[in-house]
């Protein structure tokens, strides 16, 4: 690579001039997407110059709180809520994120990440719960930026999945991962085993069939980090599949397809704090892979109550095939 001609290249696609040809497909559209989008790239922007400054335990610091946690994530909603602000006298979509998914990793310096989904609201006069209360396959469009070595934001817009890499001199979002596609098998498997004492009788089995494989494959590797987005991100480059799936303690698993919903927020536009399934489930669809519930595909659910949470194996088109061939299996 000819990295002092790469240095002045002009010819770059930023995530704006993407996100604007997008537009241009659809000549309806009058440009709503593209500003809540650009909002959206501009708070994941201040949340990676804060990570990059200060580190996040000094950011959990400046909210003040004794839950790290909590006040994390709060502190990251109100920087997405600043940058919200502008747009809410016209709001034709509601987002629902996950602002800082894994952050139990933040003092380790593990990556993590934000999450999020867009829906078109029905009636923008009357904005209601029932508009995030709908089925994932109803997202216009859903991605992650993930704060580690880099910052790379993953978009999908219902049209493909592109990664965006941030140039900290030029401070875009520039084209790094052109139309992702998810390899159709993975040497990788993803998950927590430490729940596997309560694991079902499907998951277990699968588990046991990457360890031990009988058809004289190789067994897949295990790689679990603890943050979805990084996990999510690795299962989507390099292919494999990441599992939460439901347990005796957690029969719903632990990830969540709803969203802890804020009063607060409710004042400006419905803006939701946690966020999970959807999104994830959005991307890998739209990479070539598959997300399954356990009983069915994950954008099928019907989300009735704030805070649902479901059992997601999500991935590579084949590993998901071989899952729902077990659970059918057990369900005769
Ligand atoms: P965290 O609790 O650190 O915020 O649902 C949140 C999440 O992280 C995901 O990012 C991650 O995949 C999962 O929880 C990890 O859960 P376990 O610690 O139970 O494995």
């Amino acid at each position: 690579m000819d990295h002092e001609a790469d240095a002045y290249r002009t010819d770059l696609m930023t995530i704006t001039r993407y996100v604007l040809n997008e537009q241009s497909r659809n000549p309806e559209a009058r440009g709503d997407l593209t500003i809540l989008l650009s909002h959206i790239v501009l708070g994941c922007k201040f949340v990676a110059s804060a990570v990059n400054k200060a580190g996040l335990a000094k950011l959990i610091g400046l909210a003040g709180e004794t839950n790290v946690q909590a006040s994390a994530h709060w502190h990251i909603s109100a920087i997405f809520l600043l940058c919200e602000i502008e747009i809410r006298s016209s709001v034709e979509y509601c987002v629902c994120f996950d602002p800082l998914d894994g952050s139990s990793n933040i003092d380790c310096g593990v990556s993590i990440g934000t999450i999020f989904g867009i829906y078109m609201i029905k009636d923008k006069e009357n904005v209601t719960l029932e508009d995030v209360l709908q089925p994932g396959k109803s997202m216009v469009a859903a991605g992650y930026c993930m704060y580690g070595s880099s910052c790379t934001l993953v978009l999908s817009t219902g049209n493909g999945v592109n990664g965006f890499t941030l140039d900290p001199s030029l401070g875009e979002f520039i084209l790094t991962h052109p139309d992702i596609k998810i390899p159709k098998k993975g040497k990788i498997y993803s998950v927590n085993e430490g729940n596997a004492k309560n694991w079902d009788e499907p998951t277990a089995k699968f588990v046991e069939k990457c360890k031990f494989p009988k058809d004289g494959s190789s067994p897949k590797s295990l790689r679990y980090i603890g943050s979805m987005v990084a996990d999510v991100h690795r299962t989507l480059l390099y292919g494999g599949v990441f599992l939460y799936p439901a347990d005796k303690k957690s029969p719903n698993g632990k990830l969540r397809y709803t969203y802890a919903y804020s009063q607060h927020l409710t004042l400006l536009m419905k803006l939701c704090v946690l966020y999970e399934v959807f999104p994830m489930s959005f991307l890998m669809e739209q990479a070539g892979g598959q997300s399954f519930t356990g009983k069915e595909r994950a954008l099928d659910l019907v989300p009735t109550k704030i805070h649902e949470r479901s059992p997601i194996f999500l991935g590579s088109y084949e590993d998901v095939e071989e899952i729902k061939g077990l659970y059918a299996a057990q369900a005769k």
